[in-house]
């Protein structure tokens, strides 16, 4: 495996490429062109131009989380193949620029969703954190609103003003789209782009939705072992693959992380470990990798990574707030270095148990 950080960008992100160069064991970045919309084609200059910024700092770029998937794909409508054109456009210069992976997810309207950017825990850090009952009580207009007020200034992703501004527009294209639809919409573009991941060996990796469950009636289909393996099924290539976030697939406690783990071998491409503490199953929050701060035993996932010889990259996921860093929620510094050594020891003392 390859230990690698999440990083947004220069112009995005609070942290610097040389910070991240000094975490020992990190080696790469997963990337994105962050100020690119959904459906627009990414140029291969932008894209080299990125690439050489890493280069330059002495890191590798992993891998790109995300491209994004525009919402006329995920409902499939008459303009979808137009859109499909782009991202195939995007994956070309990907490939020409040797980015052999990229990280997707197919979430109907919201990506991710937290009720609390910045819970206060016992020992004083800050974390994301989710509550069905909060969740209940919104209309999802008001989503936003409660989510843009916790982001430090910054832009997160999925929650974009822009985006946002138009979310009852986008509740009502989605209207008729349930499970069975998103499925084969997905099996769809899958399918369109499938050929040129073959030609420039690029490694596809969907995002489980986050809660693994239906938000606000939204259907929701990356959720569980059962959904994710009828998606490998569906469409039969090795590059169509898996990023394994526990922290989205642990959000259901009914989710055996080791288990999916070693399902899927051969089709992880990229991983997300991270903790979540509950304390009910429907209430949760975003702890510190180690093990005891949480519900997940780590060593567990990190060793059945191991076990299906998973060589992609891999990357804490949000990290607490902690020693008054101010960035994007889940995404400082501090917490996310503590979080690649932590797994990177775990690691360590995996292989060498084996030998
Ligand atoms: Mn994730």
């Amino acid at each position: 495996m390859e230990m690698t950080l999440r990083w947004y960008g220069s112009k995005f992100d609070t942290v610097t490429l040389k910070q991240i160069r000094q975490i020992p064991g990190v080696t790469g970045v997963i990337s994105t062109l962050y100020d690119t919309a959904p459906g627009e084609a990414w140029e291969l200059d932008r894209i080299l131009a990125l690439k050489k910024e890493i280069e330059d700092a002495g890191l590798r770029l992993s891998g790109i989380e995300s491209v994004n998937v525009h919402d006329e794909i995920k409902v499939g409508t008459a303009n979808r193949d137009q859109y499909i054109d782009n991202y195939i456009t995007s994956l070309e210069n990907l490939g020409k620029a040797g980015i052999h992976m990229v990280c997707y997810n197919f979430m109907p309207v919201f990506d991710w969703t937290r009720t609390e950017l910045a819970r206060k825990r016992p020992d004083g850090s800050t974390v994301l954190a989710y509550t069905q009952a909060a969740v209940d009580r919104l209309n999802p207009e008001d989503m936003f609103d409660s989510i843009s007020s916790d982001m430090n200034g910054t832009v997160m992703p999925g929650w974009e003003p822009e985006r946002m501004a138009r979310i009852k527009e986008l509740f009502a294209m989605y209207k008729d789209v349930d499970d069975e639809k998103l499925f084969a919409n997905l099996k769809y573009f899958l399918e369109r782009i499938m050929p040129v991941c073959d030609k420039y060996d690029i490694n596809m990796a969907i995002h489980p939705d986050d809660p693994a469950w239906s938000v606000f009636g939204l259907p929701r289909i990356i959720i569980n072992k059962k959904n994710i393996l009828r998606m490998m099924k569906m469409v039969d290539n090795p590059h169509n693959g898996v990023t394994f976030c526990s922290g989205s697939y642990g959000t259901n406690l009914n989710n055996d992380l080791p288990d999916m783990i070693r399902s899927l071998k051969g089709r992880i491409h990229f991983a997300h470990v991270r903790n979540l503490k509950f304390n009910s199953p429907d209430d949760f929050e975003e702890a510190a990798h180690l093990s005891s701060d949480g519900n997940f035993d780590m060593y567990e996932i990190m060793l059945a990574l191991y076990d299906i010889g998973f060589d992609g990259p891999i990357r804490p996921d949000h990290g607490r707030m902690i020693w008054d860093e101010v960035a994007m929620p889940g995404y400082g510094l501090y917490d996310r270095a503590l979080g690649a050594t932590y797994l990177n020891g775990l690691w360590e003392a995996i292989v060498k148990s084996h030998r």
